[in-house]
């Protein structure tokens, strides 16, 4: 991964995302420095903010002995946590320690959670509300502390291995040893940067407890929709592409049925209403897959027609021999039809995502991510 254009290579990037965190830049940025005093490090802010947050950096630039860089991004992709990645991209440091902005993480634990992952040799160490004098008291209200605790052990509860060490995976504050990561790996959105680091890497974890004080000042970000943004991650970090495209395959079945049901019920023939509902489950699965499961991966492999029209070559296909199997296993082996029929959709189900997943949407090469991050932080360093 390739460091910052004219980027320092220090022993530590203390990377800060922030959004609309004006008044929070200065005095985090003084907190910052004393607590790193006689530390190799910088501070690097990335930022999505459509309010004067850049100009207060400047300033905190100006007036800090710490090196400060401004790393702001036009197009804010992937949110908080697209800002983190990003971050990651640009640093050239051996740790880098990721902390919000609005001084609800202590900067002055920074050097006991960096000698904690120096210490213990492990990949990441963590802020963790949840261990020893830890708390998540600053989080306002009882409702938001519930709701915290409660998806911190659905999450923990689902990943059993990769969060074995991690009593936090939730939190945004924890330091990382900037070589372990596989950033190309990472598909980040949404709040939740940990979880999808720890996810889906394989990385030995030490923790710290720390305080969760209450926002400085400016406002919360937290909302309703990075909730279910969150269960999006989780679903998606947990069953993969299959189960959305599990879900869309079963939702395709019961639209097929339904219109073949209305269709014979308005009088149509049997053959021709089978037909135009498999045409049309095929043509509104490929929309679906197209928007919910390969998403990501549309720009990287063959044009949309492309895509189109083996698809639908591929489903047409499927239907073709499917129905023989189907004839042949209830006439001469005696299944149930409804059986016989099961047990063909299951088998076409794996070979359609294989065949997908391995030949339609596959990459036709490795795009390298810091490309984008790269052409963003020659514009921040224009702007500190
Ligand atoms: N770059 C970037 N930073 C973000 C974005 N959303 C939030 N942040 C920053 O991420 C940090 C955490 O966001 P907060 O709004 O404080 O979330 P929270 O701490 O869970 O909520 P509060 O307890 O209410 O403060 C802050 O520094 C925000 O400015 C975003 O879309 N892009
Ligand atoms: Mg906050």
């Amino acid at each position: 991964m390739a460091p910052a254009p004219g980027g320092v290579r220090h022993a530590v990037t203390v990377i800060v995302p922030t959004f609309n965190e004006s008044p929070n830049v200065g005095p985090l940025v003084e907190l910052i420095e004393i607590a790193l005093a006689g530390v190799d490090a910088e501070v690097l802010f990335v930022d999505d903010s459509t309010d004067d947050t850049p100009e207060a950096v400047a300033r905190a630039a100006r007036a800090a002995r710490i090196p400060v860089r401004l790393l702001h991004r036009d197009e804010p992709v992937g949110g908080l946590s697209g800002a983190v990645v990003d971050g990651l991209v640009a640093s050239a440091s051996t740790w880098c320690v990721v902390m919000d902005g609005d001084l609800q993480h202590p900067p002055e634990i920074i050097p006991a959670l960096l000698e904690a992952g120096r210490s213990s040799g492990a990949d990441v160490a963590v802020a963790s509300r949840y261990t020893g004098d830890g708390s998540s008291v600053g989080l306002a209200g009882v409702v938001r502390r519930l709701v915290s605790s409660v998806s911190t052990t659905l999450t923990r509860a689902m990943f059993p291995v990769r969060l074995a060490d991690c009593t936090d995976p939730m939190t945004g504050f924890f330091a990382v040893r900037r070589d372990a990561l596989d950033l190309d790996e990472l598909h980040p959105r949404g709040f939740k940067v940990l979880l999808e680091i720890l996810a889906r890497n394989q990385l030995t974890v030490t923790e710290i407890p720390f305080v969760f004080g209450e926002r400085h000042a400016g406002e919360s970000k937290a909302s309703f929709a990075q909730g279910f943004q969150f269960l999006a991650q989780l679903t998606s970090l947990r069953f993969g592409r299959m189960s959305r495209f599990a879900a869309i395959g079963v939702f395709g079945a019961l639209v097929n049925l339904t219109l073949v049901a209305l269709m014979t019920g308005l009088g149509a023939g049997y053959v021709a209403a089978v037909l135009v509902a498999a045409e049309t489950t095929i043509l509104m699965n490929f929309l679906l897959q197209e928007r919910f499961v390969f998403r990501d991966l549309r720009h990287e492999g063959r044009s949309t027609s492309h895509r189109f029209w083996q698809s639908i070559a591929f489903n047409n296909v499927d239907t073709a021999i499917r129905l023989p199997i189907v004839v042949v296993l209830v006439a001469t082996l005696h299944w149930a039809a409804v059986l016989a029929t099961a047990v063909t959709l299951v088998v076409a189900f794996l070979a359609r995502f294989a065949f997908l997943s391995r030949i339609v949407y596959r990459p036709r090469s490795r795009r390298p991510v810091a490309g984008e991050s790269e052409t963003e932080t020659v514009a921040v360093e224009r702007a500190t």
